[in-house]
């Protein structure tokens, strides 16, 4: 597409309209790498940029631009925006539930200074703004079977503050300013290929590892602890059909995403049908098994259906047999 300039021969080049600039912070987490390579393949490599403030290993490098940001430092954050012609934002820098929880001063800073940054930017340059929620943003007084879209969030962790906060702050900002601000209440994510950093839902991905490797895995969470999980898939495609989804189907800027739930004896007891020496034993931590005991076991994510036809693919069964399989072709 170009724009001639009223005064000159000259034309200017422009992304077409329909082709978003993308730029995600926090891009070396559980996340990033894996939604970037989706998006690249629908608007082209060098319309997604993957940003952080760690040295990209060199895979990431091969495959698409990388750049450093510090979501605390705004004049870093606005020259890549600038610069870069960006037009979506997908905000993936965060400390999870366990991490925050002990560095609590840090937290509030990545969480709540960063998602300040982001937010004033996304204004200011007219960005569509994604920014995950999570389970962990409700708390022990919310109804948890199931948790609707809705109701009271008095999360007790830092992460599950930070994130209320986000999900306030980015609707107030819709409705006072018109801030194309999209936001999913992420599950426990589980993906084969890259590690969580740090949650409560963790283990999820670990019993997989342990289960190819030792045969032995040793859960920090009672055997009976029921949380919504989600295969990093439909994490991936929510998070796409979502942000592509036309302002006008959204009767909310918040919405939960389910998938499935299960204790670790359930997914224990999926994993055995193929490894049937797997031994799980469980020694709760007691920070830990408190967040989880506060956390919806099950998602209400009726919203999301109805208004952009969302809807999950993988179960426990396909989400057990695609983990085993992809861990073991990665490791031959
Ligand atoms: C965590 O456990 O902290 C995260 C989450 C559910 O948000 N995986």
């Amino acid at each position: 597409r170009k724009i001639s300039r009223w005064n000159s021969q000259d034309s200017i080049d422009l992304p077409p309209a329909e082709n978003p600039r993308i730029l995600i912070t926090g891009g070396l987490g559980q996340l990033g790498v894996g939604l970037a390579e989706i998006l690249r393949k629908q608007y082209g490599t060098e319309n997604v940029i993957l940003s952080d403030i760690k040295k990209p290993p060199p895979e990431v490098c091969r495959s698409g631009p990388f750049v450093y940001a510090d979501v605390l430092d705004y004049k870093n954050l606005r020259e890549l925006v600038v610069n870069n012609r960006i037009t979506w934002l997908v905000h993936y820098s965060a400390l999870l539930s366990v991490v925050g929880e002990a560095n609590v001063a840090l937290a509030r800073k990545i969480n709540i200074t960063g998602l300040h940054n982001v937010l004033d930017l996304a204004l200011e340059s007219c960005l569509r703004l994604f920014v995950p929620s999570t389970i962990g943003a409700f708390g022990p007084s919310s109804p948890r079977d199931p948790a609707p879209d809705l109701c009271v969030q008095r999360p007790h962790t830092i992460y599950g503050v930070s994130k209320v906060h986000g999900e306030l702050m980015g609707e107030y900002l819709h409705h006072k300013y018109g801030l194309d601000f999209r936001c999913l209440r992420y599950p426990g994510v589980i993906s084969a290929n890259t590690q969580p950093g740090g949650g409560t839902t963790d283990y999820a991905v670990q019993i997989f590892h342990d289960a190819l490797s030792t045969g032995h895995h040793e859960c920090y969470l009672r055997a009976d602890t029921r949380l919504p999980m989600m295969h990093v898939g439909d994490c991936h495609r929510a998070t796409v059909e979502f942000m592509q989804a036309p302002e006008c189907q959204l009767s909310l800027r918040t919405y939960n995403i389910d998938a499935m739930s299960f204790t670790p004896e359930e997914v224990a007891t999926e994993i055995r049908k193929h490894l049937p020496h797997l031994k799980v034993t469980y020694n709760p931590d007691s920070v830990r098994q408190t967040i989880a005991d506060s956390w919806p076991v099950r998602f209400d994510d009726s919203n999301a259906r109805r208004d952009w036809g969302w809807k999950s693919t993988y179960g426990l069964e396909e989400l057990v047999s695609d983990m085993l399989s992809s861990i073991r072709d990665k490791r031959t």
